[in-house]
């Protein structure tokens, strides 16, 4: 990745992207700027986990069954009442917790938003050092629905912002507000995200496959019959098992990201409201493809906040492959 000779913080990039926007409020901006807060805060806790004694799961699950880290409770608060503290925040939803939490939702005419989020994804890699990340998605808040869940149940397409924070060897921040791809990277002695790329393109074509193998037995066969031909022509497999880690290498190498159906998960494992989402306006920016089943991710029109879909992401042209395998 190049290196800027400008130095630009993600606040002084925040400004210049207000500049060029005069209808801009500020409200999307003070969004960010907790999510990146958030961010500093919970690298810091993932830092000195260890040593604090906060590695390891709760005997609690979560509402989808999944045994809870202390860490993903721990995120799931910073993220809270960083995100939810700030006045343009509707409503915010989180995949450790059961409900949207609706904080405003008289608006008085004021541009309000919705924050989605998966405060600490991939957090069964804590225990042996490996990279975990949050992934979050800005909605606007839509007044007319009924029911707050309502206001949140928008497809993809209308996110306004989305991006995630990689905790790996080092700490970095990817977002998109609909104008390319930005990228940031924490300089924990100053305490500061600076930006690193601007616009991030994504390879149209990278011979790495990225999916969980050892469901091969339990995936439709065109999955199959694409893994074969992967193999066949040189391709390496890379899976970390950390969603957010595997779509940071396929954004900046090139290559494909799958989630695809399973025995046991019909409709794969990756919610579509906080992990795919967000991806997928991200890789779409990037110049990437994000699809699931037989449409583009975004346009799926959700029908419950834990939604679960099938997902094949990454360069263009490693995503048609996969498609011509599942046709
Ligand atoms: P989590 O949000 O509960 O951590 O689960 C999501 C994670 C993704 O980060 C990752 O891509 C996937 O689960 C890995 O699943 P599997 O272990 O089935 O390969
Ligand atoms: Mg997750």
């Amino acid at each position: 990745m190049t290196t800027s000779k400008d130095v630009v913080t993600f606040q002084s990039h925040l400004v210049d992207h207000q500049r060029k926007h005069p209808e801009a409020t500020g409200a999307l901006s003070w969004i960010l700027i907790s999510v990146s807060v958030s961010a500093k805060m919970i690298a810091a806790k993932i830092r000195r986990a260890r040593l604090e004694g906060v590695l390891g799961a709760l005997e609690s699950e979560n509402v989808q069954g999944e045994v809870q880290q202390k860490l993903d409770v721990i995120a799931d608060r910073i993220m809270r009442h960083n995100v939810g503290e700030k006045e343009p925040v509707a409503i915010l939803g989180s995949e450790e917790e059961e409900d949207v939490h609706a904080l405003r939702l008289q608006t008085d005419g004021e541009r309000r938003y919705n924050v989605l989020f998966d405060p600490l994804d991939g957090s069964s890699n804590l225990d042996t050092c490996g990279a975990v990340g949050t992934i979050f998605s800005v909605l606007r808040h839509d007044r007319r629905a009924d029911d707050p869940v309502n206001s949140v149940l928008q497809p993809g397409t209308q996110q306004v912002a989305a991006g995630y924070v990689l905790y790996g060897s080092s700490t970095v921040f990817v977002y998109t507000a609909g104008d390319g791809v930005h990228v940031f990277e924490l300089d924990p002695n100053v305490g500061t995200f600076f930006r690193v790329k601007a616009d991030l393109q994504i390879p149209a074509t990278g011979k790495i496959y990225s999916l969980n193998e050892g469901n091969r037995r339990s995936m439709p066969q065109g999955y199959r019959d694409y893994l074969d031909w992967a193999q066949s022509n040189g391709y390496s497999s890379r899976y970390i098992g950390a969603m957010v880690a595997d779509v940071h290498r396929t954004l900046l190498k090139g290559g494909v990201f799958l989630y695809p159906p399973t025995e046991s998960s019909p409709n794969g494992k990756l919610r579509l409201l906080y992990e795919v989402n967000p991806m997928a306006m991200l890789v779409e920016q990037a110049g990437g493809k994000a699809l699931s089943g037989d449409q583009r991710a975004m346009d799926i029109r959700p029908t419950e906040l834990h939604q679960r879909v099938p997902i094949v992401l990454g360069s263009p042209d490693e995503v048609d492959r996969v498609y011509d395998h599942l046709k």
